[in-house]
């Protein structure tokens, strides 16, 4: 997410995957990136799943450290739901068919990163919009 800067629908996949840029790598510091999800019948919801996640810490409810979060709706910053508490490899239902995804690192400590995957349920298609620095 955020290797680049175009913006506009790239694919429509039924399963399609999300890593943090450089991921297995370490992000960089200073990131805000938001990726956007939609699926093509608007009565569907996406499906995610945490595949990995290391930040630089097992701690994102704090405002001052690296976090990924999702959101059904167009909310301000931190206020999604955070991914660092869920289980790999488990479900998420986020009873939307649009969903926001937003990583962000601070200036100190960066680690590998989040790498996700992402579904439409009942085998539903998945629009995926360039992520952007935001
Ligand atoms: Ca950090």
């Amino acid at each position: 997410m955020c290797g680049d800067s175009i913006q506009g629908l790239a694919t429509e996949v039924t399963v399609g995957h999300l890593e943090t840029f450089n991921y297995p790598g370490d992000y960089f510091p200073n990131t805000q990136c938001t990726c956007r999800l939609e699926t093509i019948d608007p009565s569907a919801h996406i499906v995610l799943y945490l595949l990995d996640l290391r930040l630089n810490s097992d701690d994102c409810s704090g405002s001052d450290t690296d976090w990924i979060e999702y959101m059904t709706t167009e909310q301000n910053w931190g206020h999604g739901v955070k991914l660092c508490g869920q289980i790999r490899g488990e479900p998420i239902d986020t009873n939307g068919n649009k969903v926001y995804i937003n990583f962000r690192s601070d200036e100190e400590i960066q680690g590998r990163g989040a790498w996700l995957k992402y579904l439409g349920e009942n085998g539903n298609e998945v629009g995926q919009y360039q992520c952007y620095q935001s």
